[in-house]
């Protein structure tokens, strides 16, 4: 349906946090996919501070870009003992989740997705286009609990971006599921 955008971001300190994001490649068929996925290093191997993105073509991974802004992400995180175990694992099914367009009707609100790679724990996130649309974000959500076979009595949330901006990392989480 799409064609997908993968980014590297790495903490380089004497540079901004935009221009730290750098496109890898553009992949537009499931072959491409996979020889993209197969060339480059899993997540749990990055080190500490680097970023891989997924985001729909055109679609810059910040809550600046005029199709994130208005939306949020569902963050997960993953425990640094889970990371050789579960990290990987994660984001492979987050990524089919993307290029497979398995948020059915609601894969309009799917921008992209992140593994953040760190000493304190890694995250990941699934960022949605619109956080003024209860029903399809909880929706998502659920959908990836389950397809992550996330513990039901593990909650996970959402926050919206443009309150994570103004707060930066303190931000309330508006839904749970
Ligand atoms: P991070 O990389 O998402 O998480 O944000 P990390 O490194 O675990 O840090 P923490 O603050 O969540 O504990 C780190 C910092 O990168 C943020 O505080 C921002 O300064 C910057 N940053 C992150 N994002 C996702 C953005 C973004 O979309 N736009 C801009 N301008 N800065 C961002």
């Amino acid at each position: 349906q799409n064609a997908w955008t993968l980014w590297f971001f790495k903490n380089d300190k004497s540079r901004s946090w935009e221009e730290n994001q750098g496109p890898i490649i553009t992949v537009t068929t499931v072959e491409d996919f996979w020889s993209l996925y197969n060339h480059i290093e899993v997540a749990s191997r990055l080190p500490a501070g680097c970023d891989y993105s997924l985001f729909k073509e055109g679609i810059f991974p910040d809550w600046e870009d005029v199709r994130n802004a208005p939306g949020g992400r569902w963050m997960i995180n993953v425990d640094k003992r889970q990371r050789s175990q579960c990290l990987d694992t994660y984001w492979l099914e987050i990524l089919f989740f993307l290029i497979g367009e398995h948020a059915d009707q609601h894969a309009h609100q799917v921008n992209g997705a992140v593994v953040n790679v760190r000493g304190k724990g890694d995250k990941l996130a699934i960022w949605l286009a619109d956080a003024s649309q209860p029903d399809s974000i909880t929706r998502i959500g659920k959908m990836i609990k389950e397809r992550l076979e996330i513990d039901p009595d593990q909650t996970i949330g959402f926050n919206i971006h443009s309150e994570e901006k103004a707060r930066s990392s303190s931000a309330k989480k508006k839904w749970f599921v």
